[in-house]
């Protein structure tokens, strides 16, 4: 059984977003949020500002045509349509100003640290150890002028789920009712989550970066890391510092520094 508290009925009524989430579209069960979306846009069907959220994903997507599992009922899983006229250097800005609206709004519903793992991981700690309890899925759209028209932001927090329903990953996965060791109202985090996003939107709008903030909050930095990179090469070394752009800079054991701008980051101990 699951408790309806995502419909537009209980949910519309207590937005306090200006924008955002408005329309707020809900789906018992679909594909992927992201997909949906991307379709209802390029239809001319949904503008800037549009929320598709879904009960339920039968193909919810990470990086790389990965799969994001979530059982029925158990999670957020979420994807925002913004029509920014931002310079495409500042893509980036969009995960970050999504990861630190996730940073703020689950440390309202919960003591442990909230951390974000470079590139798109949103991890928790306890017990010694950070384990990944949400991603975000950034799909940009740029016109020829170097300008980025139109993004699909996609959300996925790991709420309720019960340790058996955690799923099998590379980095340790976990939720909220793991970590905190109560249930969450998903329906009050999600408020609180379009709140946030739509303040760190309207701040990046008017010019001001998510940068400082979510550097702030990447627990991969000072520590030994393996970078596997989009071309499958892996380089190991210590995550010193990111820039604002997003990108990840790594020095080497030879003392080199690389600039990574997409891959997956395992931590080494
Ligand atoms: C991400 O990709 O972490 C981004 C996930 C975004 C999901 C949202 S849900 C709403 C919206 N609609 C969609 O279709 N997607 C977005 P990536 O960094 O590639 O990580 C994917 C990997 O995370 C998988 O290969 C698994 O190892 C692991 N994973 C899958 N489901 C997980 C879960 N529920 N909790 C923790 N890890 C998970």
């Amino acid at each position: 059984m699951t408790i309806a508290d995502l419909v537009p009925s209980e949910v519309v009524p207590l937005l306090t977003t200006r924008w955002l989430a408005r329309p707020y579209h809900y789906y018992p069960t679909i594909g992927s949020t992201n997909e949906v979306l991307k379709q209802l846009a390029a239809a001319g069907k949904l503008g800037h500002g549009a929320v598709v959220l879904a009960n339920f994903q039968q193909t919810g997507r990470g990086r790389l045509r990965r799969r994001w599992q979530a059982p029925m009922g158990s999670s957020l899983l979420l994807s925002l349509l913004v029509q920014p006229d931002w310079p495409v250097e500042q893509v980036q800005w969009l995960t970050m100003l999504a990861s630190m609206a996730v940073v703020t709004a689950v440390s309202q519903f919960i003591s442990v640290p909230v951390g974000i793992k470079w590139p798109n991981d949103m991890m928790l700690q306890y017990d010694d150890d950070w384990r990944k309890f949400g991603g975000i899925l950034l799909e940009g759209e740029m016109d020829g002028n170097g300008r980025l028209r139109q993004a699909v932001l996609g959300i996925g927090l790991n709420v309720n789920l019960a340790v058996a329903e955690l799923p099998d990953a590379v980095t340790p996965p976990t939720s909220l009712l793991v970590a905190g060791g109560q249930p969450v109202s998903r329906r009050d985090l999600l408020l609180a989550l379009l709140a946030a996003l739509e303040q760190g939107y309207d701040d990046a709008d008017a010019g001001h970066s998510p940068f400082a903030g979510w550097q702030a909050h990447l627990m991969t930095l000072g520590t030994a890391v393996q970078v596997t990179q989009a071309n499958g090469d892996v380089l190991a070394g210590e995550a010193t510092a990111a820039t604002d752009s997003g990108a990840l800079l790594l020095t080497t054991p030879d003392g080199q520094e690389h600039t990574i701008t997409a891959g997956d980051v395992t931590l080494r101990r």
